[in-house]
């Protein structure tokens, strides 16, 4: 066994004891609630990220290359991921603002102790962790949750609707964690039924992206026996989602010698500098003209070859393999935008008013649930450009209709700390949303052709090095992801290599 899936299995055990004892545990609530916040307080340092001591976010005025090149010299992390000329915010260590005044850059001060927004986050988040009535079935959605935890519910739902839920593996981390994934649909949708991917998490920090699709999957499988208009969907519709896309990143803005504002994977890039920023290493206009960095150390280094990401790797693969997939939602934090393609250019896509529509109505569906604003609008025209982005490359490389929705808050303050209290009403509107999504896509949106059948490489040929990934892949098929297994028969075997053979040649 792995050494990661070690680790998970490990907090998995951990979590599952402290769900045996929870029973006993309620009944001595107010006594724990006592001794949790005595616990808190007396906390070692050494157990706890004190990474962003005495640092501040602060906004920039930066005016000119110099300036620019400057704050980057002296190691700044972006906040908000906008960089280049503008008014970017930073966080800053004492250093670095003095850094900053010597050089004369001009800056006001937004946040004045990141570390104190880090504690009482985590502050919150534990104590609403340990106060959840467990008969709540909303409990679990008071606190953010890590990856063991995150896959844990995800068994649940499927235990609870075997029917309806299957927990699929998307792909394999850097560090080798599992990339998990739920299909939800129900027995007597059709066939060719119209998917909708679901996805969080590309960056690390932020945590809300990873609860959002979650609370998405739990609600469309605890709804489907008691509510007509969720049952009449999942009859006719499927959702994939897969809420943690860079576990990796996500475990160490946890750990506590981790890093909470965390952005990129873990990829080892040498020197001491690890990472990748997932959202930069799509192939559609990658390392472009609104490319973010080709320094492995900076917060938006995109990569050293489009594509080269495990993680990248596996959600494309997962959409490869799913030629129903007609929509697709990338949850992030934060600003409340939804973002349209396409998003590394100001040329309209040829789809540009029925995307503008469905932006428009998901829209609507998310201000009627808690009267909130997430303004809709072409990428580049409402955030920024860039090169490499998921969003683009569903689009324009699969004729997907894909959307990066920016979730709550709106303002850098709090930016990526969003209290756990919000949870609940930030997936509540963009449940909405997706509830949109799923009636245009009902309404307006076509599956793609069938792909190639035994192009397992998607290269546009059947050749010798599908029939190699068939051969590898011989025998009982894991999980329903098994790109070998052409007839859908649970296994690849003689049948799948005579389709394979007979496809043999350029795709048609
Ligand atoms: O920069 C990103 O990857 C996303 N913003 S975030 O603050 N969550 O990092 C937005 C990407 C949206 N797409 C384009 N701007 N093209
Ligand atoms: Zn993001």
């Amino acid at each position: 066994m792995e050494k990661s899936e070690r680790r998970e299995r490990k907090e998995i055990e951990v979590i599952q004891r402290s769900r045996t004892s929870r029973t006993l545990a309620w009944c001595a609530f107010s006594v724990l609630l006592i001794l949790t916040g005595d616990l808190l307080a007396q906390s070692p340092e050494a157990h706890q990220q004190r990474k962003y001591e005495s640092h501040q976010v602060v906004r920039v005025q930066l005016s000119t290359a110099r300036e620019m090149q400057t704050v980057s010299a002296i190691g700044a992390i972006p906040w908000s991921c906008r960089v280049g000329p503008g008014a970017p915010e930073y966080v800053v260590s004492p250093e670095q603002r003095d850094a900053l005044v010597a050089a004369n850059i001009r800056f006001d001060v937004l946040i004045a102790d990141v570390q104190t927004l880090i504690d009482a986050e985590r502050q919150e988040n534990e104590l609403a962790r340990e106060g959840g009535i467990a008969s709540d079935p909303l409990a679990w959605f008071t606190a953010y949750r890590t990856n063991a935890e995150v896959s844990i519910h995800m068994d649940d739902l499927a235990a609870l609707h075997p029917d309806l839920v299957e927990k699929i593996t998307v792909g394999t981390s850097h560090e080798r964690r599992t990339i998990h994934g739920l299909r939800i649909a129900s027995p007597t949708a059709p066939a060719n039924r119209p998917v909708i991917l679901l996805n969080g998490c590309q960056h690390a920090r932020e945590w809300i992206s990873v609860m959002v699709p979650m609370y998405i999957a739990d609600q469309l499988v605890r709804k489907y026996d008691e509510d007509a208009q969720i049952q009449t969907l999942l009859d006719q519709i499927e959702f994939l989602v897969v809420p943690i896309v860079n576990p990796d990143g996500y475990a160490y803005t946890h750990d506590p010698d981790g890093n909470r504002m965390w952005r990129k994977n873990r990829r080892v890039n040498g020197g001491g500098a690890f990472g990748v920023d997932l959202n930069r290493n799509w192939e559609v206009d990658w390392n472009g003209p609104h490319s973010t960095s080709n320094n492995p150390t900076s917060d938006v280094y995109v990569g050293p070859f489009a594509m080269s990401e495990p993680e990248t790797q596996a959600m494309r693969d997962l959409v490869l393999a799913n030629p129903g997939i007609v929509a697709h939602i990338d949850f992030h934090s934060y600003s409340q935008l939804i973002l349209q393609p396409l998003g590394y250019t100001s040329d309209p896509p040829a789809d540009a008013v029925m995307l503008d529509a469905l932006g428009a109505q998901m829209s609507d569906a998310i201000a009627n649930v808690h009267n909130e604003e997430y303004i809709h609008g072409p990428a580049g025209d409402i955030l920024y450009f860039a090169s490499g982005v998921f969003e683009d490359w569903t689009y324009v490389t699969q004729g997907i209709f894909g959307y990066t929705i920016e979730l709550r808050p709106k303002t850098f303050f709090p930016g990526f700390l969003l209290p756990p209290s919000e949870i609940i009403p930030t997936s509540e509107e963009n449940f909405a949303a997706v509830l949109a999504m799923a009636d245009f896509s009902l309404k307006h949106l076509t599956r793609r052709p069938a792909p190639c059948i035994g192009d397992l490489d998607h290269n546009g040929h059947v050749n010798v090095f599908d029939l190699l990934a068939l051969l590898g892949a011989w025998g009982e098929c894991a999980s329903s992801e098994c790109p070998g297994d052409l007839d859908e028969s649970g296994a690849v075997d003689v049948f799948d290599l005579l389709t394979l053979l007979g496809a043999w040649g350029e795709c048609r």
